[in-house]
């Protein structure tokens, strides 16, 4: 396994995991600016002039041996480090052992809105010669479990179940907490062991952190603005900023496809405990 051949886990490690389009960008902003928070002035700081990839290290990109990438064995503990991986690839002396004291923020999203999402993204990146990949297409491969990082309602059941065996280790958030995100940060932070002081709470910190992660501020940096592609990175950061909504589903998908996605839904996650409601 690449994994156990090129990442050293340290005890320490925080990982941010997520299925694609599930809201990594959001998480790695909040997470980021939660634990580096006395570290930075909220009207000076990173978020503003760096995208949220760029501050947090992409496990994979490591991996791979990116030419780019910086390499995240010389980064001081604890690191902060983000990955699409399935929670089963991950070595065992992360997972499933308590007295590891490594976590993993983990969040996932509504499949509709994943795979509009996905589908407008592929649709930025494919080749100019190549005609749109119809949404019919898209459908069909999602639908059949054919994503990048494996089937999605695997990935979820996966960090999910862990996180009910191993709740000081895994914690699972919902994309559609963006709409109350103030009880989001508040989680985030205590899990990590960083809760909000009573000081910090009467300095607002809370809303500053949301306020700096939100789709509108992020969206309207100019390093999120401007086309940043190049030879070696064929995405821009603004490929990663469309709506940010909940919901947009309805704007694209056939009340045909929105049944079976639900169907599946309901199918997978029977008798777990979890739904998206
Ligand atoms: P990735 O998994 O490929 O890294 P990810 O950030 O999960 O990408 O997906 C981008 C989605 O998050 C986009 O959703 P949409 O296509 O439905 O609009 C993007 O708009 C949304 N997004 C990016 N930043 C934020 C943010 N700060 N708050 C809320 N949503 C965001």
């Amino acid at each position: 396994m690449l994994i156990d051949d090129h990442f050293n886990p340290r005890p320490t490690d925080i990982i941010v995991a997520t299925s694609p389009k599930c809201g990594t960008t959001w998480l790695r902003a909040l997470v980021f600016s939660i634990i580096n928070r006395n570290s930075f002035d909220f009207n000076n700081h990173p978020l503003s002039k760096a995208n949220p990839r760029d501050l947090v290290h992409f496990l994979e990109a490591h991996i791979r041996g990116d030419r780019s990438t910086v390499s995240i064995d010389g980064l001081l503990s604890p690191r902060l480090l983000s990955t699409h991986l399935p929670y089963s690839l991950f070595p065992k002396c992360m997972t499933d052992d308590a007295s590891s004291a490594c976590r993993f923020v983990y969040i996932c999203r509504d499949p509709k809105d994943v795979l509009v999402s996905k589908w407008h993204f592929a649709n930025k990146l494919r080749p100019k010669e190549l005609p749109p990949l119809p949404l019919e297409e898209a459908f069909e491969l999602f639908s059949n479990g054919v994503s990048h990082y494996g089937p999605f309602w695997d990935h979820v059941l996966g960090y999910w179940k862990a996180s009910g065996e191993w709740p000081k280790k895994v914690l699972c958030l919902k994309y559609e907490d963006v709409k109350e995100p103030s009880g989001c940060v508040r989680k985030v932070a205590e899990f990590l062991g960083v809760p909000f002081s009573p000081e910090e709470e009467k300095k607002w910190i809370v809303e500053e952190i949301v306020k700096l992660c939100s789709f509108e501020s992020l969206s309207n940096q100019d390093v999120n603005k401007s086309d940043t592609r190049s030879g070696e990175n064929p995405m821009s950061n603004s490929d990663f900023f469309r709506k940010g909504e909940v919901g947009d589903w309805v704007n694209h998908l056939s009340p045909q496809m929105s049944e079976i996605l639900d169907k599946i839904t309901e199918q997978k996650f029977q008798g777990t405990g979890f739904s998206f409601h």
